[in-house]
């Protein structure tokens, strides 16, 4: 058979055992076999050099011609071959964009969160700012300033937890046991006329129960003017009774005593359920204790350099998690830092 009828069978067959294969790897097989360096064709092409010169450009242009085809045929194949794998591709990924979305799972304001933001606003309604202080705080902060005798039972490490090695010039460090140090800090800052209340963690050592946890959040609240007084009290903190727990709540006071106030006082309010005729929430009472109150000591004036003479004002002190238990009808305060989620959710 002479060059140029093997050519012709060369390229014949191999266009027939092409076919029209959509398998990629037999079209890699069939490209090493027919065009690779190699391949058939190659392999015939090497028998044109050996030609006699006047039969070379003839056998050599049938070769070119020879390739070229295989070639055409060569890529049109693998273009269908590509096109058939990302039809496959398409189908197995279809997305089918009108499922519902999956909804992530988000997070939601912790109840006690939710009613400082409350009470945050109702006393800003009324021109209170809010102010935050140090949790880890000096004694004589959370305790001297505020007229707090040396032997006084509170300052006990079996009452106030202690930093280990923490003394300074404000004396001891320890968790502050209340948020009446941030009193103290306001009135050093600034000048009456005041206005504030300060929500934050405190923590006593103390054995939890349905109604005591070693870490709780109060809120206190300072009013430092002329003429100043408990009745100035008693109206701002029944507005706000009454933005939190309806428009029946009245505050009533009794006689209470702490050392930083003159007289002083415990606030007790008309219970949000029974409107005060007495129910097993405020112990057939009809009143619900909210916290200590009273006119700021004329000691603890003169402490930050505030005349008695001259200003007069009132401070109150009240547990959010009480507020937040009313309010949402939770009987145990120790559910508020279990972190079970199931409890959480149903504030979302
Ligand atoms: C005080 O802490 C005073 N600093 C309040 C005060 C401020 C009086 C300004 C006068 C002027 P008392 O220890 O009673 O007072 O706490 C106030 C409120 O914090 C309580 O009524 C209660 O609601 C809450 N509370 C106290 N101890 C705990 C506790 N272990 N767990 C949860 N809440 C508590």
């Amino acid at each position: 058979m002479d060059l140029i009828e093997r050519l012709d069978a060369i390229e014949r067959d191999a266009l027939a055992s092409l076919g029209g294969t959509l398998d990629a790897d037999a079209l890699e097989r069939w490209r090493l076999a027919v065009l690779g360096r190699r391949g058939s064709l190659a392999e015939a092409m090497k028998g044109v050099a050996v030609l006699a010169p006047s039969d070379r450009p003839r056998a050599g242009e049938r070769a070119n011609a020879a390739k070229q085809s295989l070639e055409a045929a060569y890529f049109s194949c693998l273009s269908s071959v590509k096109a058939s794998a990302r039809a496959h591709a398409l189908e197995a990924e279809r997305i089918d964009v009108t499922l519902p979305a999956r909804a992530r799972p988000t997070g939601s304001l912790h109840p006690v969160t939710m009613i400082r933001r409350e009470v945050e606003q109702a006393f800003a309604r009324l021109g209170f700012t809010s102010v935050e202080g140090p949790e880890v705080e000096w004694d004589h902060y959370n305790f001297t300033l505020l007229n707090i005798p040396p032997d006084h039972p509170a300052r006990d490490t079996q009452d106030s937890f202690y930093v280990q090695g923490g003394t300074g010039e404000g004396g001891e460090m320890l968790l502050r046991t209340q948020t009446s140090p941030v009193q103290i800090r306001t009135m050093l800052a600034h000048k009456p006329p005041i206005r504030i209340i300060a929500p934050g963690r405190t923590y006593r050592n103390e054995a939890t129960d349905a109604s005591h946890e070693a870490m709780f959040t109060q809120v206190e609240g300072l009013c430092i003017d002329k003429n100043v007084t408990l009745a100035d009290l008693r109206g701002t903190l029944t507005v706000v009774a009454r933005a939190l727990f309806g428009p029946h709540s009245e505050i009533r006071f009794r006689c209470g005593y702490f050392p930083f106030v003159e007289p002083g006082a415990e606030i007790d309010m008309t219970c949000h359920l029974c409107h005060g005729s007495g129910c097993r929430v405020c112990k057939r009472t009809g009143w619900i204790e909210l916290g200590g109150a009273g006119m700021v000591h004329p000691r603890v004036l003169a402490n930050v350099g505030i005349d008695p003479d001259e200003y007069s004002g009132w401070a109150f002190g009240c547990g959010l998690e009480r507020f937040a238990m009313l309010r949402y009808g939770i009987e145990d305060i120790r559910l508020f830092y279990e972190n079970d989620v199931r409890f959480l959710q149903q504030f979302a």
